[in-house]
């Protein structure tokens, strides 16, 4: 009886601890053809690349990740020439653990029409992101104040507006 209450009492503090850890996936889906759950070894192994955005003080931070884009080829979003009619009502929700959420236009984001490269960011100055904004956070260029920063980023729907 005492083992067996031993092993429930492990079993308890083990499940509260993993309830404890911050997700540590990003869940890809929505108008997708292949739904993705991305973990930090999914983006290590992608393509990667930097991005720049000022904080709320107006300094600027270098962010290491990897481009929103590949994530929509990885997923099969669509991009450049299929990127139009019905789908230029597509829109980008992006989800955070504190219920945090910001939306894009998919073609504010795709790279036919903009230079601009919003990325996931996994890494500043080579170190992995801190709790309060990790793992994963997205990072705007561009824009003048940093609200679509979002931190702690779970998952990235994509929607079609208009049907
Ligand atoms: N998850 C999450 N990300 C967030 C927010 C938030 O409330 N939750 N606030 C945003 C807003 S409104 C701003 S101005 C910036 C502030 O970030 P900074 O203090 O690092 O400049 O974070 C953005 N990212
Ligand atoms: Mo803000």
């Amino acid at each position: 009886m005492k083992l067996l209450i031993t092993v429930a009492a492990l079993i308890l503090v083990s499940m509260a601890a993993v309830a404890q850890q911050p997700q540590s996936t990003v869940a890809v889906g929505g108008e997708v053809t292949t739904p993705l759950t991305l973990t930090a070894a999914d983006l290590a192994a992608m393509p990667r690349t930097t991005a720049t955005a000022k904080d709320k003080q107006g300094f600027p931070h270098t962010f290491a990740g990897v481009a929103l884009s590949e994530i929509f080829k990885k997923a099969g979003v669509t991009t450049g020439k299929d990127l139009r009619g019905k789908n230029m009502t597509k829109y980008v929700l992006v989800s955070c653990a504190d219920n945090y959420q910001v939306v894009f236009s998919l073609a504010e984001l795709d790279s036919s029409i903009t230079d601009r490269v919003v990325i996931l960011a996994d890494q500043e100055g080579g170190q992995p992101l801190p709790a309060a904004t990790g793992p994963f956070r997205l990072v705007v260029p561009g824009e003048k104040k940093p609200a679509r920063n979002c931190y702690k980023v779970t998952s990235i729907d994509i929607k079609l507006a208009g049907k």
